[in-house]
């Protein structure tokens, strides 16, 4: 891009405009804000960024001699090194004083852009079809012909549902061209796949069948999700669990994007019938619809999506692949939600899954939810009874495809040296924080979704928070006797059997057999 226009514009996504460093700026915690600045600039540029040196924040030459370019010069690059990248290009300028641009680029092949989508929606609504089309491009069947892609268990094959989660990938290149999967189940092709994109797309796939809700809040809750895509067959419209889903992806502050399935099934008449009664709903609680039509649409609300107030409403069919080219285009255009300080802090992943793999050893999986993992990295591991194991990173992988380190939003298992198989549980963490702690008990602020009649002190819910999915108590409301829907109030909530890792700020989910509530940790009682 033009330098000018680039000063103009000033500082976005990847281009950053630093005045003038020098040996200070090499301190360590000053170089540690720089280098984790620098690696989500390089993040947000798919690993490249732009540093104009010389120039202040509103894009004005500082009026720095060649020497002190020269210097800051140095400093980027030793930051640069920290976040495994290097100076590709440094080109030289002067408009009423001097100033350069230097091109970094992140070493190796680990960063791609990423998202992560988890797939809601009433049972039968089309979830798993519409993914096992949408990175293959197969026509469905109407019979279940692409799901299997998803539902690869015998026992979901043989009832048509899917009943545990299942991750499908697909890809982009720089040109947003899909590359597509022959066979969504060969790891190879998935390894294959990720090495050559330059934006990949990690579903995951959620059962709707109601009986299945601890899975399909685990899929949304525990894996950080950037998006979730809430199908609704046009057919059937809206129903109680759209709804329900739907609550759960607000609550929880999750993006959505709303998909109306098996257009093929239904007149152009039914088909806005269910547009309209769905923007109504998305209306009625705070968010704004917007109908996608054409690509232009996409470029207009791509950038706003993520922040969770623009709904994108597509129209799908599997079986005359409609919607998918358009569907296509707005993942490769949505950002990722990942924000700048959650790269730089200590890292952390909720463990989702443990198994042991010949050769490999003990391997956890989960999605990164703060701060950056290498491999050979010692870590901590718990809680086990309370206190964290030292464990080692031995190596990292991410849908078959291994890697030096990872980043937020990577869907990874990491294997771990250090600790027995059968003391990990889903729920736990690993981190490299050496501060980490555990809590039974902690505050928070809830808001009830839905109750039947009251929520009084002794009420025992299941609280999911992120992977975490424990019995709990809630030991006192504050100012109050009892809750009912729509009812917000500040509560203690005490873990039943176990002590886990949780922060003030987290937010969680909590529901007993018909209530549901949605709440935000105050304080955590250590
Ligand atoms: N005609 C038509 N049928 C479809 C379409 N998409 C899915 N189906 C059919 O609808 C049925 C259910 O689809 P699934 O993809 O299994 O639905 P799901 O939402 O994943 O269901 P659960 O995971 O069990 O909640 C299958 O038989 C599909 O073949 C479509 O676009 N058009
Ligand atoms: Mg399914």
């Amino acid at each position: 891009m033009d330098i000018s226009q680039i000063l103009h514009d000033g500082e976005n996504s990847n281009i950053e405009f630093k005045s003038v460093l020098n040996g200070e700026h090499l301190e360590k915690d000053r170089s540690e804000r720089l280098v984790a600045q620098m690696r989500y600039r390089l993040d947000s540029g798919n690993g490249t960024a732009y540093y104009i040196l010389g120039v202040f924040d509103n894009g004005t030459p500082c009026g720095a001699t060649s020497q002190q370019l020269e210097e800051t010069l140095d400093v980027v690059e030793t930051t640069a090194a920290e976040a495994d990248a290097r100076i590709t290009n440094v080109e030289h300028f002067n408009r009423k004083g001097e100033f350069m641009r230097v091109t970094i680029e992140r070493e190796g092949k680990d960063r791609k852009k990423h998202l992560i989508v988890g797939t809601l929606g009433h049972v039968d609504h089309g979830k798993s079809t519409l993914l096992g089309s949408l990175t293959t491009r197969i026509p469905d069947d109407g019979k279940g012909k692409t799901r299997v892609f998803s539902d690869f268990l015998p026992h979901e094959i043989e009832r048509g549902l899917s009943a545990e989660l299942s991750h499908l990938i697909y890809g982009f290149n720089q040109d947003g061209e899909t590359l597509l999967m022959r066979n969504p189940l060969d790891k190879k092709e998935m390894a294959t796949l990720i090495d050559q994109c330059y934006k990949f797309i990690s579903f995951v796939d959620c059962p709707g069948h109601a009986p299945w809700l601890r899975t399909t809040i685990r899929g949304i809750l525990g894996q950080k999700i950037d998006y979730a895509l809430l199908t609704i067959a046009a057919e059937d419209g809206i129903t109680p669990i759209t709804k329900e889903h739907l609550g759960i992806a607000f609550g929880m502050k999750y993006p959505v994007i709303a998909v109306i399935t098996m257009v093929d099934k239904v007149t152009e008449e039914e088909a806005k019938r269910v547009e309209k009664e769905l923007s109504q709903l998305v209306r009625g609680v705070g968010h704004v619809p917007y109908r996608i039509r054409e690509r232009e649409d996409i470029n207009l609300i791509a950038e706003k999506v993520g922040d969770g107030f623009v709904v994108p409403i597509l129209r799908t069919s599997a079986i005359t692949l409609e919607g998918l080219d358009l569907l296509s285009y707005l993942l490769f255009k949505l950002p990722s939600t990942a924000k700048e300080e959650e790269y730089r802090r200590p890292f952390l992943l909720y463990i989702d899954k443990v198994f042991s793999v010949k050769g490999a050893g003990i391997v956890v999986t989960g999605t990164v939810s703060e701060g950056v993992v290498k491999k050979g990295q010692d870590l901590l591991l718990g809680p086990v009874e309370g206190k964290f194991k030292k464990v080692r990173a031995l190596s990292i992988m991410q849908h078959h495809y291994l890697m030096n380190q990872a980043t937020v939003g990577d869907l990874i298992g990491i294997s771990v040296r250090g600790v027995k198989q059968e003391e990990i549980k889903r729920g736990m963490v690993v981190t490299d924080s050496p501060d980490a702690t555990a809590a039974r008990e902690f505050e928070a602020e809830v808001f009830i979704l839905n109750h039947p009649t009251r929520i009084k002190a002794g009420y025992e819910p299941i609280i999911h928070l992120r992977t975490i999915s424990e019995s709990a108590k809630f030991v006192k409301i504050y100012g109050r006797e009892f809750l009912c829907t729509g009812d917000m109030a500040r509560v203690r909530i005490e873990f039943k059997y176990h002590s886990h890792f949780i922060r003030e700020g987290d937010q969680f989910l909590f529901r007993e057999s018909r209530s549901k509530g949605i709440g935000g940790i105050t304080k955590v009682h250590i």
